[in-house]
């Protein structure tokens, strides 16, 4: 019997090296170690034998079993990390390829450049504030010394909204102006702001120009501002923006919501001044568009213009983009061709 028991032991052992699988181990624990198995069976059979050999064979008969349990957790442990190992093996990631590259977007040309000109007024004590694209006829025009009728509505060409006849008027801006209206009708001066956003023109699409654009207004109420604040202020703003070696040039100009008006020039960042394609020859690059503002504005948000007097001045974003970075055609901004947006 005790013959039978090594035999069963090395049975087991020798089957056991030979596994390659965890299903196999488990069909070996039911042949060695199942009910059914051989040394089951022995075990079974201990009431028959004598007190002696009773004895030897349960001692014996329990170690098998307690080595061979302890030989199938080993071989289960061996087994499970075994195919962990080729499991990592089959899906391991070499870490040698050269990465994927992530695609990073970019900010639009035109964002830049309104960020940069914002920028460069807050560095100056403006705040930046945004307002509607829709906006009332009286924002737009009238609040603005442009009366229904009147000849100056001729410098804007512009979309109007459906509206019944008993309704007030409403557009897509001209400009951002209106929202600098309408900051006014809620504070008092001191007023120190930059309006940028989009702004619509009712005119055929061509290199110079487009329906719609971006535009930055500005606008400064105090006691006491004079041209001369608007000239410093303007003047520092250019040479921040194009060089501080930037000379400018300011002349007489019109519009209905100032008085003075007058257009800013700077001196041709290309030539310095002897004339090229860039300034048509000129020497000089006309950049916006400023002021003094009208009293009848003031007077229209209840300013009283014998306080209080103001600046206010309105450029175009595109175009001074265009001037910046040579571009020739206004078109490129909004045809969303990425050879030309991935160039800024
Ligand atoms: C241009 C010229 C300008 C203003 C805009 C303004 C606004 C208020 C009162 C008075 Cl609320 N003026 N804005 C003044 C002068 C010129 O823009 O060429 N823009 C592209």
């Amino acid at each position: 019997m005790l013959k039978k028991l090594d035999e069963i032991k090395s049975r087991a052992n020798d089957e056991l090296s030979s596994l390659h699988s965890l299903k196999e181990l488990d069909a070996w624990r039911v042949r060695h170690l199942g009910r059914k198995s051989e040394l089951t069976q022995v075990l079974r059979g201990l009431a028959a034998l004598s007190f002696e050999e009773r004895k030897a064979v349960g001692a014996s008969a329990n170690e098998i079993r307690v080595l061979l349990e302890k030989a199938l957790n080993d071989k289960r442990a061996a087994l499970k990390d075994e195919e962990l190992a080729t499991a990592i093996e089959r899906g391991r990631i070499d870490i040698t390829l050269p990465g994927r590259p992530i695609p990073l977007g970019r900010l639009h040309p035109t964002t830049q450049m309104v960020r940069e000109i914002c920028d460069i007024f807050v560095a100056l004590g403006f705040q930046v504030v945004e307002g509607p694209e829709v906006e009332w006829d009286y924002y737009n025009f009238e609040a603005l010394n442009i009366p229904p009728d009147h000849p100056a509505r001729d410098m804007w060409a512009t979309f109007w909204i459906d509206t019944k006849s008993e309704e007030r008027p409403m557009l897509l801006r001209t400009h951002t102006s209106p929202m600098q209206i309408r900051v006014m009708e809620r504070t008092q001066p001191p007023v120190r702001v930059v309006v940028p956003g989009k702004v619509y023109r009712y005119e055929a699409t061509d290199a110079t120009h487009e329906t719609m654009l971006y535009q930055i207004e500005g606008l400064a109420v105090d006691e006491n501002i004079t041209l001369a604040d608007l000239k410093g202020a303007l003047f520092e703003f250019a040479r921040r923006l194009f060089g501080e070696e930037r000379r400018v040039r300011f002349r007489c100009d019109y519009f209905p919501f100032v008085e003075p008006g007058v257009e800013m020039a700077i001196d041709c960042f290309v030539c310095g001044g002897s004339g090229c394609r860039l300034c048509s020859g000129t020497g000089w690059i006309e950049i916006l568009g400023a002021g003094m503002v009208h009293p009848d504005v003031l007077r229209r948000v209840n300013y009283d213009p014998e306080i209080y007097t103001g600046f206010a001045f309105g450029l175009g974003v595109e175009r001074i983009a265009m001037l910046r970075y040579g571009i020739e055609d206004i078109r490129l901004f909004y045809s969303n061709d990425l050879r030309f947006l991935r160039q800024f």
